[in-house]
């Protein structure tokens, strides 16, 4: 397998097992080059701490754009995760058509809100450019809340696949070319992945584990890039995260003060393992 390039832009949560503290050691133990653009620097992340400070870096993107230009710096893959404003977002765009090699995947994990609500940094203006962002990917990792933002869709906990399909539709219609649709439940104690491309809709069913984190959407979507960046087929990609997410979570319910995110570290031997 050919060495590649990956660069991800998200936050630096200094404190919390989560964006850019996850994405980058999990896509580096796949083997992968990874160059990172930090989109925010906070002191945690913001789903649980109180008082948590936050540097946007918008104002810093597009030096760093047009200087990769000048280098002539390009990425096999480029992998956006939370972001931090509107503004940002048109830069990130940008810097995807600008930085891309001819074949790169581009990957967006809109990391926007969870359980039915966008997270606290989050409006209906953000909604929008997000919307673009997606419109612009080869591949879209929302959750269910995320989905249903995007496409206008009311947000359900209990539904069918029916409802499901009609979220992955209109993500493509937007012009996302294949969704990976996360935390799709059907059946009280199982949750799984939907994968919607050309072929139709594939699903992946597996435990729910009682306990949710924080972060566990960044673990499935830095797992699922390194796998797909390592020669595995969407389904296989989105597989071997799910199942390592999975992995992460039972590592970490025994420790009851571990309540911010989830030991990811010590599986990555187990997530290589499936890799070779
Ligand atoms: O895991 C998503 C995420 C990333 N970064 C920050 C967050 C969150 C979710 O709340 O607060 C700063």
């Amino acid at each position: 397998m050919q060495y590649k390039r990956v660069l991800t832009i998200q936050d630096i949560s200094c404190v919390g097992q989560c964006s850019m503290t996850v994405a980058l050691p999990i896509i580096s133990a796949c083997g992968l080059e990874t160059a990172v653009l930090p989109s925010a620097v906070l002191s945690t992340h913001t789903g649980g701490f109180n008082g948590f400070t936050c540097h946007d870096l918008t104002e810093d993107f597009p030096a760093i754009g047009a200087h990769w230009e000048k280098e002539k710096i390009k990425f096999d893959a480029v992998y956006t995760g939370y972001l931090g404003s509107v503004k940002q977002v048109e830069y990130v765009l940008q810097i995807m058509q600008s930085a891309a090699k001819s074949s790169c995947k581009k990957i967006v994990d809109p990391a926007m809100g969870d359980n039915g609500k966008l997270y606290p940094a989050f409006n209906d203006d953000y909604v929008a450019a997000m919307r673009n962002l997606c419109a612009k990917a080869d591949i879209v990792i929302p959750n269910i809340t995320e989905a249903s933002f995007l496409t206008g869709v009311a947000y359900k906990t209990d539904y069918d696949e029916k409802y499901v399909k009609e979220l992955c539709d209109k993500l493509q219609v937007m012009g996302a070319k294949t969704v990976v649709l996360t935390g799709v439940s059907y059946k009280k104690g199982r949750t799984g992945v939907v994968v919607a491309d050309v072929a139709g809709l594939q699903y992946y069913e597996h435990e729910q584990l009682p306990q949710s984190y924080h972060g566990t959407g960044d673990v499935f979507a830095s797992a699922f890039t390194g796998a797909l960046l390592q020669g595995k087929t969407t389904m296989a990609a989105a597989q071997i995260a799910a199942n390592y997410t999975v992995q992460c979570i039972r590592n970490t319910v025994e420790d009851k003060e571990h309540w911010y995110g989830v030991k990811f570290e010590t599986c990555l031997r187990t997530l290589q393992k499936e890799l070779e």
